[in-house]
């Protein structure tokens, strides 16, 4: 049996963001608007009602900046333009009025830890402008001999200043044929580093954080935010993934140096501001200085523990994951966070396959499995995010040949093991890659059972999934048993129940590989409000013998995912056999007084 993780709760800990629920938007693949295949703002625009509709409190829209597209926006060109392709910063104006209008807040996706090669700034350091030299990070060559690593760029003579891999494949260095140097890049090469170190790249970016706060939005996602710091080393680790890339940058040196500098100037306890902390594991004493009020002040971090579970080292790897390993990842942070900080929960994103593939059964309990995952999203101790389609259950998409993905992450990897002859083809390893490609969760939303599901009146950039003829917005609103419907209610109990945002949280049988049980309780003045819910990860049907501490004759089943069919849910928890069908997910309620 678990302890209780709990923490207080007094009014001065309660902030909008703890009760609030996040939805992400990849806006390329949420609704074009005009026929160009890519989707964009005014797009979004068009679909603001149905935001409101779900219930969600927060849009968090990934970049829609100025970008030459290297990496689907993730790498900037102009951090305050709004890209071609996407709209105008009028359309971007009509968004957040209209989400403002409904009461919906909207953070941006902030990417300081790069730009891209063709922002100015790159620009200028290339050219050596006196002003701009420092801002990125160049170094000089290696002799070429007296190193074990190479590229196949640069002068003859010379390899990269240190063998670190870029994580979107080969060198994490780029030469410069006009500064006769070599710059970092941790993802792709047009995506230079940006060197923290000086203090004029700092006020830069906060003077440029500052400008969108006035254009006011209410927070920032922080693009991997834990690498800005690096070591002046730039050690190799020959031992370590990307040779030591990762572990030598992760939570640098200077790291809370740079972010409480931020909290300092910029941030706020009012804005919601998460920041993606890209760690093998994030260790939980950095954790709860990101998130400390007096340190770096940020509101949330993700972490990618639970992501890494089945992961292996390269997108055509995978390893297995079990249910306690799971459990054990969000016991943990629970616990680690209870007295500090506060968790984001998410189980996909823009970066990651679709959960109900991974985590749950997209063949014939797709539908149980996305609203049991969903159940727990919204059950635990923290602020759900829900990634676009995931409140359909979308699934991830059947890819069969490599022309089909569009990802860096995934095509240039790939490439480069192809060409080494790391691996044969691509049909040698098209299972692991259809299962891990970041693609997965890039197909367009799908609205309609229509040709390219209502996203498109033209030839979308990345194909349509072919199950949208199934899945669907159109089909999941006229039906009221539909995973949307499920998520609308689960998010509306978190409006109702404060003992789902602020209740203790205490895992039970936390070794068991088929059942996820918990309970959530929050103590008042005069009564205690308690939730059991019981969660099985499996396709069979599974029994749960309750401890007689949880075994109440006056619970009530708050939600669930499957019909009772005129069986007492509540009387089976109190003789303290709860027996769930496959993927069933109860959440049980009651309450006392003291
Ligand atoms: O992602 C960080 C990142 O490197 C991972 O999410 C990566 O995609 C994963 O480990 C799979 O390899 C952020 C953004 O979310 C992502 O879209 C960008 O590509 C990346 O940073 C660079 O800005």
């Amino acid at each position: 049996m678990g302890e209780t993780h709990s923490a207080s709760s007094g009014d001065s800990d309660r902030v909008w963001w703890k009760e609030a629920v996040v939805y992400q938007i990849y806006p390329r693949s949420f609704n074009d608007s005009d026929g160009d295949g890519v989707g964009d703002i005014p797009g979004i625009l068009e679909r603001v009602d149905y935001l409101d509709d779900l219930g969600v409190d927060v849009v968090w829209l990934c970049p829609v900046y100025d970008s030459p597209n290297a990496d689907n926006g993730y790498d900037i060109r102009d951090y305050r333009t709004i890209m071609d392709d996407l709209g105008t910063m009028d359309d971007w104006e009509a968004v957040l009025d209209a989400l403002h209008d409904r009461d919906i807040r909207l953070i941006m996706d902030l990417v300081v830890n790069h730009t891209s090669d063709e922002h100015e700034w790159f620009q200028k350091s290339r050219a050596g402008d006196d002003n701009y030299e420092d801002f990125y990070w160049w170094r000089e060559g290696e002799d070429a001999d007296a190193v074990d690593w190479s590229a196949a760029e640069g002068p003859e003579d010379e390899a990269p200043p240190n063998a670190w891999q870029s994580f979107f494949g080969g060198p994490a260095w780029a030469y410069d044929d006009g500064r006769e140097e070599w710059y970092l890049h941790m993802f792709d090469r047009k995506q230079p580093d940006l060197n923290w170190e000086n203090p004029t790249v700092r006020a830069a970016v906060f003077d440029m954080m500052e400008w969108w706060l006035e254009q006011g939005i209410d927070g920032f996602r922080m693009d991997v935010i834990n690498l800005v710091s690096k070591p002046d080393e730039l050690a190799n680790d020959f031992d370590e993934p990307f040779n030591g890339m990762l572990s030598q940058v992760a939570n640098g040196p200077r790291i809370h140096e740079y972010l409480s500098e931020m909290n300092d100037r910029i941030l706020d306890r009012n804005l919601l501001t998460v920041g993606e902390m890209l760690s093998s594991k994030l260790p939980m004493d950095h954790a709860r200085r990101y998130l400390d009020p007096d340190e770096d002040g940020l509101s949330m971090l993700f972490h990618f523990e639970h992501m890494l579970l089945d992961k292996g080292d390269t997108v055509w790897e995978r390893s297995e994951w079990s249910l306690s390993e799971l459990k054990a990842v969000f016991n943990r942070w629970d616990d680690g966070l209870a007295d500090v900080g506060w968790n984001s929960l998410y189980l996909n994103n823009h970066d990651q396959p679709r959960m109900v593939s991974r985590f749950g059964n997209d063949g014939e309990y797709r539908r149980e499995s996305a609203k049991l995952l969903g159940t727990l999203l919204h059950t635990l101790r923290g602020t759900p995010y829900i990634y676009q389609g995931e409140e359909l259950g979308m699934t991830n998409y059947p890819f069969d040949s490599l022309d089909e993905f569009r990802d860096v992450d995934t095509v240039n990897p790939l490439r480069i093991a192809i060409e080494e002859g790391d691996i044969d083809s691509f049909d040698d390893v098209k299972a692991a890659v259809r299962a891990n490609s970041r693609d997965n969760a890039r197909t367009p939303m799908q609205w309609s059972a229509a040709e390219n599901a209502g996203f498109t009146a033209g030839e979308p950039w990345i194909d349509v999934n072919p199950n949208h003829e199934e899945i669907n917005v159109d089909s999941e609103r006229s039906d009221e048993d539909s995973v949307y419907h499920y998520y609308r209610r689960l998010i509306r109990l978190r409006n109702e129940y404060d003992v789902l945002i602020y209740g203790d949280y205490e895992p039970l049988y936390p070794d068991d590989d088929t059942v996820w049980v918990y309970t959530r309780t929050l103590q008042t003045t005069d009564r205690e409000d308690r939730l059991l819910v019981t969660l099985n990860f499996s396709s069979s049907e599974t029994t749960v013998d309750l401890p007689s501490a949880v075994r109440t004759d006056d619970a009530t089943v708050l939600v669930g995912n499957y019909d009772f069919d005129g069986r007492d849910p509540a009387q089976e928890r109190t003789t303290g056999d709860v027996r769930l069908r496959p993927w069933e997910a109860r959440v049980y309620r009651d309450v006392s007084t003291i």
